[in-house]
């Protein structure tokens, strides 16, 4: 056991919308959808782990390198005592590689809605880093919340990684990251993972991948509603389906119904017709240019962008005007 502990734990108590009302909500509509923040129970968030590990599912690893390769011109960016406030901080793996390279920063702020997992990562990442003060925050980063008084007289950098900004729809992207903005307050920076479009063919393998992986993160959905819905799916009646459009610049995810058939979940009976579709996400690509773009409308200008040889994946820094 080492010395570093947990500076704070906040819990601004987000009140979660339940798996039960999105699904009656969602197939209550055409098309019928799931958001795709309910793909990560314990099954799917072991399912995405092993996504990130595919040999098609570029995004992690290349991201990964981008932030090793450039970590020392990054951290000379954030400059001494920054404070970064991690929005959907997960396991928090990747900040490690700031951390390392950061000349000392004043604090760490991982927010994340999931208060166990968000405590035993950032307990973790204190014991690590026992120079750094880590700062929880359990919170919907969605919505509009303010964070606690924070030490150190650094800026306040954001970090998005992962894309994950991808699964908004553009106007919605730019709401979130006007958001950030106002919670990272007046001189605020951020860095930000995004993927790069890029040929369909690699982009059609990412999501979906030989071995099926994805396709069985995608159903997990279904697997999911019977579990905790009591609902009688026949997992082996639907199918994943995950294309990229060119036109939409984006990578749709559903489920398809392969057959004609009722079903019954919480009590409420849902009829499916023969290829009808569940949308489940989508996963937005953007051009260097067309991500600074977006983000200027959320009041960042643009400072550096790192990519890979092979330019599949971006990492943005913006400041606040
Ligand atoms: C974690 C949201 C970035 O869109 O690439 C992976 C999720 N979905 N395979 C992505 C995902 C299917 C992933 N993000």
């Amino acid at each position: 056991m080492r010395n570093g502990a947990l500076f704070g734990f906040h819990d601004l108590a987000p009140g979660e919308e339940s798996f039960r009302d999105a699904v009656l909500a969602g197939f209550g509509r055409v098309p019928k959808r799931i958001p795709c923040k309910f793909f990560y129970d314990a099954r799917g968030s072991a399912l995405f782990e092993e996504i990130c590990r595919l040999p098609e599912y570029y995004l992690t690893r290349t991201e990964i390198a981008i932030l090793e390769e450039n970590s020392t011109d990054i951290a000379a960016q954030m400059g001494p005592q920054c404070r970064v406030i991690e929005f959907g901080s997960g396991a928090s793996q990747k900040v490690r590689i700031l951390l390392h390279a950061l000349d000392q920063a004043a604090a760490y702020v991982p927010v994340d809605i999931s208060r166990e997992h968000l405590r035993d990562a950032a307990t973790c990442l204190a014991e690590d880093f026992p120079s750094v003060p880590v700062i929880a925050v359990c919170a919907d980063y969605t919505r509009p919340f303010r964070l606690p008084p924070l030490p150190g007289k650094g800026k306040s950098v954001g970090f998005f990684p992962g894309s994950t900004i991808g699964n908004f729809e553009p106007d919605a992207a730019v709401a979130f990251l006007a958001n950030y903005a106002r919670i990272l307050g007046p001189g605020g920076e951020m860095l930000i993972g995004v993927d790069l479009k890029k040929e369909a063919d690699i982009l059609d393998l990412a999501y979906d991948d030989r071995a099926g992986v994805t396709a069985a993160f995608n159903l997990n959905l279904l697997e999911r509603i019977n579990r905790e819905l009591d609902g009688d799916l026949d997992i082996d009646r639907f199918e994943h389906v995950a294309f990229y459009s060119a036109a939409k610049g984006r990578v749709e995810i559903y489920i398809r119904s392969l057959a004609d058939q009722t079903v019954h979940i919480a009590g409420t009976r849902f009829q499916f017709a023969k290829d009808e579709l569940i949308h489940t996400e989508y996963s937005y690509k953007y051009s260097v240019e067309e991500f600074r773009d977006l983000a200027a409308r959320a009041g960042f200008r643009p400072v550096d962008t790192w990519t890979d040889p092979a330019e599949l994946f971006s990492v943005h820094y913006f400041r606040l005007r």
